[in-house]
């Protein structure tokens, strides 16, 4: 079993129900990892998924090790049959099984390219992972997707819903540089199981591949979209459509307390890291009404919730 997308698990009802069984007692489970090793590795930058998971399985007696194998490790050939006379030194095929002599769970984080869509959306990487481990794998956030955060992000929700089906909306904010579509996809797939109303507001040339947005209200006046809502989760994502582009400014889909006051008091919640005053305002995350850092300190039950599962098998 692997933890790469909300498919990987038979009952994701369950998983939430063991994050916050776990939030309660983050040490009653650590019989569970004695004796067992977790690898982190680390084709991009990270710092919750990193400390968070890390702690998770150190909370359940795991050792960790990690590393960030895209900027210490041999550049690696994840081509098949290749003559590998170019600048990469090591096939992906040699150094995961390596890594499986090492590690009984190995989470890996891969980003998409954002130059190949076809390449990204197959999963190229994440799948030499999983075609050539001996031990489970586990998404640090891949190309396309983020269970991880998604499932501390439905957690967090949980917590704090008031109303039994909150409306959430997904929107769509500015950024200065091109960004995967990973955490916003991974967040629709999840929230289509939760019991919430969801909305995704974007501008017109930002839908997510259909095969996330399918099923979804989409609307593209992200006033519209905010009235009535319960919560607001900002991301900006480059265009699947024009691959990998940002587009122009759009500095006016930043989230502002102008644009909070259209909805139902909502809570502000985004996965960090976050540009502050191009995605939102420091009044709007810095206000009340913000969970980003509950999001985040729930990354580390999500986490656990993950690997206990993992190593119960
Ligand atoms: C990444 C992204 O948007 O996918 C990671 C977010 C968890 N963000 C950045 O690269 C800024
Ligand atoms: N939210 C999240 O995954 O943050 P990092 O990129 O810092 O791990």
């Amino acid at each position: 079993m692997n933890f790469t997308s909300i498919n990987d698990i038979s009952s994701p009802v369950q998983l939430l129900e063991l994050a916050k069984q776990i939030k309660l007692k983050p040490f009653d489970y650590r019989e569970f990892g004695q004796n067992k090793t977790l690898g982190l590795l680390f084709f991009n930058p990270s710092l919750r998924t990193r400390l968070s998971t890390q702690k998770a399985a150190n909370n359940l007696g795991m050792d960790v090790i990690v590393m960030n194998v895209g900027q210490d490790g041999w550049q690696l050939e994840m081509d098949e049959g290749v003559v590998m006379n170019g600048s990469k030194q090591e096939h992906i095929k040699d150094a995961v099984a390596v890594l499986s002599q090492y590690c009984d769970i190995i989470g890996v984080r891969t980003f998409a390219s954002l130059n190949d869509r076809k390449a990204d959306y197959e999963e190229l990487v994440l799948k030499q992972f999983l075609k050539y481990t001996h031990v489970p794998i586990i998404s640090l956030e891949s190309a396309t997707l983020h269970p991880l955060q998604s499932l501390a992000d439905w957690l967090t929700i949980e917590e704090h819903k008031v109303a039994h089906k909150p409306k959430v909306v997904l929107t769509w904010a500015p950024h200065v540089k091109p960004l995967p579509q990973a955490v916003a996809n991974s967040f629709v797939e999840w929230m289509k199981l939760a019991e919430v109303d969801l909305t995704i507001t974007n501008p017109i040339g930002f839908d997510l591949a259909p095969q996330f947005s399918k099923d979804v209200k989409v609307e593209h006046n992200q006033d519209m979209a905010l009235a009535q809502a319960d919560f607001v989760y900002a991301k900006n994502w480059s265009s699947y459509q024009d691959y990998g582009t940002i587009g122009g400014e759009m500095t006016d889909w930043q989230i502002t307390p102008e644009k909070m006051s259209l909805t139902n008091n909502a809570k502000f919640m985004h996965c960090l890291p976050v540009r502050r005053n191009v995605v939102v305002s420091d009044e709007v995350i810095d206000g009340q009404n913000s969970l980003v850092y509950e999001q985040a300190n729930n990354r580390t039950y999500a986490a656990q919730a993950v690997l206990l599962n993992l190593l119960q098998l």
